[in-house]
């Protein structure tokens, strides 16, 4: 391993650990019969996280539950379930994403008045990151 070699690979080790130590989470209220996040709500919610990222559900108001897939589709109530429907102000349920795609949630209680609403999870920038580095550097010396 020559020198650059060397410090592309420091490079890219430090990119992995701060992104695992950059892993973010994001909450969504569950407010009335709605889920609520950054002004949106429902299905006009965008929010858009990072393989590693967590999603915290905090309930604001209302009796509600939190589970994954959209109404009816197979894929419904198979990654998490926060349990039983609660009205309880201080109760959270997290869920961390650990691979990429588009992920519907609902509550079960009000999902026929429109309280569903999904997450994108893009891969994780710190893969990139880590990449990035070595490939300029490999470029450089041509
Ligand atoms: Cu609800």
């Amino acid at each position: 391993m020559n020198r650059i070699q060397k410090t592309s690979a420091a490079i890219a080790l430090l990119g992995a650990c701060a992104g695992l130590v950059n892993a973010e989470t994001f909450v969504v209220e569950l407010d009335g019969p709605s889920f609520v996040y950054n002004g949106f709500t429902d299905m006009d919610i965008e929010l858009i996280v990072a393989v590693g990222d967590t999603v915290r559900w905090e309930w604001t108001s209302g009796f509600h539950n939190v589970v994954n897939g959209f109404p009816g589709d197979p894929d419904e109530n198979t990654l998490f379930n926060s349990g039983s429907p609660t009205s309880d102000p201080l109760t959270f349920f997290e869920y961390t994403f650990d691979d990429a795609g588009v992920f519907g949630y609902h509550c079960e209680v009000h999902e026929d008045i429109g309280m569903i609403s999904f997450v994108t999870v893009v891969p994780a920038p710190s893969t990139m990151m880590a990449l990035a580095p070595g490939l300029m550097l490999m470029r450089r010396r041509r």
